[in-house]
C-alpha cells in the first residue's frame, strides 16, 4: 500500500480558531479526518504532519523523498502555508527529491495580497490547488489516486 504525506506549514494549526472567512471553520483534526477517509477510499495509507519549522518541513520531505525511492510513496500534498512564498529551502528540496507533489492552499491566494502571488513551491510541484477550501485536501488525494 502506497502513502501520500500531508505536510501542513506554519500557523495551520490554527485552523478553525480564527480567519474562519478565509479559511472555514473547520480544524487541522478535521482535516486530518478528511484525508484519512479520502486515503481509505483510494486505497492508500496517510502519514499527515504540521510544522511551524521549515527546516522539519525540509526532513518531511526528505523522509517522503525515502519512499518515493522504495516505491512506496504515492506523493505529498504540500500546503507551506506562509514558506509558500519565501522558501527556497522547500523549492530545493521538492527539486532533490523528485517526489510527486501537489500543492495546496485552502484560500485562492491569487485573489488576495500581491505578497501571496508568487509562490516558490509551484515551479516545482506536479499540480496546484487553490481556493477550493478544507475540501481540497481530498480532491488532492483523489487526484493523486488518478496519478498512480
Ligand atoms: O490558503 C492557504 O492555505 C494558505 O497556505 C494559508 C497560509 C497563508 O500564509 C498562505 O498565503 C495561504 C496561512 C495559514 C494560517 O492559517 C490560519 C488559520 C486560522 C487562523 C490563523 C491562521
Amino acid at each position: 500500500m502506497k502513502t501520500v504525506f500531508v505536510l501542513n506549514g506554519p500557523n495551520l494549526n490554527l485552523l478553525g480558531t480564527r480567519e474562519p472567512a478565509v479559511y472555514g471553520s473547520q480544524t487541522l483534526a478535521d482535516v486530518r479526518q478528511l484525508c484519512e477517509q479520502a486515503c481509505a477510499t483510494h486505497g492508500f495509507a496517510l502519514d499527515f504532519r504540521q510544522s511551524n519549522h521549515e527546516g522539519v518541513l525540509v526532513d518531511s520531505l526528505h523522509e517522503a523523498g525515502i519512499l518515493h525511492v522504495q516505491g512506496a510513496l504515492a506523493g505529498v500534498i504540500l500546503n507551506a502555508g506562509a514558506y509558500t512564498h519565501t522558501s527556497v529551502a522547500l523549492h530545493d528540496a521538492i527539486k532533490g527529491t523528485g517526489i510527486t507533489l501537489i500543492e495546496l492552499h485552502i484560500s485562492n491566494v491569487h485573489a488576495r495580497e500581491a505578497f501571496r502571488h508568487h509562490s516558490y513551491i509551484s515551479p516545482a510541484a506536479k499540480a496546484v490547488m487553490a481556493g477550493f477550501g478544507v475540501p481540497g485536501y481530498a480532491l488532492a488525494v483523489a487526484a493523486l489516486a488518478g496519478m498512480q
